[in-house]
C-alpha cells in the first residue's frame, strides 16, 4: 500500500495514473501545495510526495512526479525499459521533453496568469509560453511519426507526464493541440481503462 501525498487535481495526477496503470494498492493524503502535511516532508512544500514503506517497516519519501513515476514502474517492472539499454535512454529523452518543453511552458503560464502577484507578473510571458508550446507539439509529431506511444507500441513513463500537460495545456492554459497524429495520440493516451479510472479518483 503505498500513500500519495497531493490533491489528484496536482501533478500528483500523474502518480494516480501511474499506479492505476500498475495496478497498485493506494491511499491518497489529498494536501494543498505549501500545506502542513506536504511540508512535513518536503521542504519546497511541492507536492507530490510518496511515502514508501522500507524493509524494516519505516517510511521512505520519495518527492518529485517523475521520479515516483519512475520508481514505481522499475519496482513493479512495467511502463519502462531496464537501466542501460538504449530503450531506456531514448524513453528518459522523452521524459525530458514532457518536463522541459511541455511542463515547463504550463507552469510558467500559470506562474503568470494566477500564481505570481500582480507585482511579477510580466507583459508578453503568456504568449511566450504558447510559442513555446506549439513548438513542443511540432518536436513531439516530429519524434511521434507513426507510433502509437512515444516509444512506439509500448505504452511509458513519459506518456503518462505528455498526457497530463496535456490536459492542463489545453484545459488550464488553452493552448493548442494541433489536429493530426498529435492529436490522435493525446486522445489514444487518454482513453487508457487507467487514465479513465484516475479520472474517477480526481473527480471523486
Ligand atoms: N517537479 C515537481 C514539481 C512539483 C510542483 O511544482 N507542484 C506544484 C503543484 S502541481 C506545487 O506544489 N506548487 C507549489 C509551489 O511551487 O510552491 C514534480 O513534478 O513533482
Amino acid at each position: 500500500m503505498y500513500t500519495l501525498i497531493g490533491s489528484p487535481a496536482t501533478r500528483a495526477f500523474r502518480v494516480v495514473w501511474c499506479l492505476e496503470e500498475l495496478g497498485l494498492d493506494y491511499e491518497i493524503v489529498p494536501a494543498a501545495p505549501g500545506g502542513d502535511d506536504i511540508k512535513n516532508v518536503n521542504p519546497s512544500g511541492k507536492v507530490p510526495a510518496l511515502i514508501v514503506k522500507n524493509d524494516n517497516g519505516d517510511d521512505d519519501v520519495i518527492i518529485d512526479s517523475v521520479a515516483i513515476c519512475q520508481y514505481l514502474a522499475d519496482k513493479h517492472n512495467g511502463l519502462t525499459y531496464p537501466a542501460g539499454t538504449i530503450e531506456r535512454a531514448k524513453m528518459d529523452s522523452f521524459i525530458h521533453l514532457a518536463v522541459d518543453e511541455f511542463d515547463h511552458a504550463c507552469w510558467v503560464w500559470a506562474k503568470h496568469d494566477w500564481i505570481y502577484p500582480e507585482g511579477l507578473k510580466a507583459e508578453n510571458v503568456k504568449p511566450a509560453c504558447a510559442l513555446e508550446f506549439k513548438k513542443a507539439m511540432q518536436h513531439l509529431e516530429e519524434r511521434l511519426g507513426d507510433n502509437k506511444y512515444v516509444m512506439g507500441d509500448t505504452f511509458t513513463v513519459p506518456d503518462i507526464l505528455l498526457g497530463q500537460c496535456a490536459g492542463w495545456a489545453t484545459n488550464m492554459c488553452k493552448f493548442e493541440i494541433p489536429d493530426g497524429k498529435v492529436a490522435d495520440y493525446f486522445k489514444r493516451v487518454t482513453h487508457r481503462k487507467a487514465f479513465v479510472k484516475a479520472m474517477r479518483v480526481r473527480n471523486a
